[in-house]
């Protein structure tokens, strides 16, 4: 992947979403709340908590709903990371429409007593969809915050029965080298490949997105479900799934083929442990209000220990090596 240092990309103009004005009432009731809520009019309180609710279905954050401000609409379907549409942050949107989504289907395969080929409208009926904000980190140390539309990914496994002897879940994405530009390029080993311990798949916070910021997600984004993993770094949620497998045995992943040295299969996001080109501890934040700049000049903020998900996550690696950790 791309020195942070010495690649950069258009940032197109962002605008103030019903949305932003949302989440502003609500840091701002938040922090009047922590100050003995005073400051805020008793029924200003009530409305912000009724929406958090209808939201959130609990009202709280537990790490479904992150509070960091977001990133603007436009920015995150303009600044992407889709190889196989091209390496340029601009590509993937410039080349949205080579990615033909209709008719679409997904192999189940492997460890699991329901295998076969499921049409997108099998995969995703039983699912209502929800929001979800999450913080995501590229290795390249710039992040997001976007709200995702989607499920948990546990709710689609289970209805295939994975067995005993399903320990990783294996992911690919869309192989079509005659209309994706990028997959002409032997810049990955295609198709792009993923995978997750059985443990972390099965975890609430791992989601399937079929969404973003309200609407249907865009080619350029993962149409038409993708994974997000917001604990990791952002290469684990490939884009465009075709085929989930249930593994016995941890699944080659693309970026760790390509520079094994580089990318492990965890990838946990972890300020502490470099990559060997760059520093992890930072990352440049690509906020609602940036506007046409690069994300060189976007704020550096410090990169947190699983991405700020720690509370939810961090047991399901008790005994690692945090030094190591990555
Ligand atoms: N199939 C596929 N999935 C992919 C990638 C890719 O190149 N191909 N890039 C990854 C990387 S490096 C990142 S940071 C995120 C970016 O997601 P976004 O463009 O929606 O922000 O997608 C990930 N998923
Ligand atoms: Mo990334």
């Amino acid at each position: 992947m791309h020195n942070p240092e010495k690649k950069s990309g258009l940032i197109k103009s962002s605008e103030i979403t019903d949305r932003d004005i949302f989440r502003n009432r609500r840091a701002i009731i938040k922090a009047s709340m922590a100050l003995g809520g005073g400051a805020i009019a008793a029924g200003s309180i009530a409305g912000g908590l009724a929406m958090a609710n209808t939201e959130t279905g609990a009202g709280g954050d537990n790490g479904f709903q992150a509070t960091d401000e977001l990133t603007a609409k436009e920015t995150a379907t303009s600044y992407n990371n889709f190889y196989e549409l091209g390496t340029d942050k601009g590509d993937p949107l410039r080349y949205a429409n080579r990615l033909v989504t209709e008719p679409w289907s997904v192999v189940i395969d492997g460890e699991c007593d329901k295998p076969g080929t499921y049409t997108l409208e099998d995969i995703l009926k039983p699912h209502p969809t929800e929001e979800r904000i999450y913080r995501l980190r590229c290795v390249e140390a710039w992040s997001m915050v976007i709200p995702w539309n989607g499920f948990s990914l546990a709710d689609l496994l289970k209805r295939f029965e994975p067995r005993s002897t399903a320990k990783y879940v294996a992911f690919e994405t869309i192989l079509d080298p005659d209309r994706l530009p990028g997959q002409r390029s032997r810049v990955l080993d295609w198709p792009y490949r993923e995978g997750l311990r059985m443990d972390e798949a099965m975890h609430p916070l791992t989601m399937i997105a079929t969404g973003m910021y309200g609407e249907t997600i865009p080619n350029q984004n993962g149409a038409p479900l993708r994974l997000v993993v917001p604990w990791k770094y952002g290469y684990k949620s490939i884009k465009s799934i075709v085929r989930i497998s249930f593994t016995e045995t941890q699944p080659p992943t693309s970026w760790n083929m390509s520079a094994p040295h580089e990318y492990g299969f965890f990838s946990n996001v972890n300020p502490g442990v470099s990559h060997p080109r760059w520093s992890q501890a930072k990352e440049r934040r690509l906020a609602g209000k940036t506007k046409g700049v690069s994300s060189l000049f976007a704020p550096k903020i410090e990169t947190q220990l699983l991405n700020g998900y720690a509370d939810q996550v961090a047991s399901l690696y008790e005994g690692m090596d945090l030094k190591k950790f990555y």
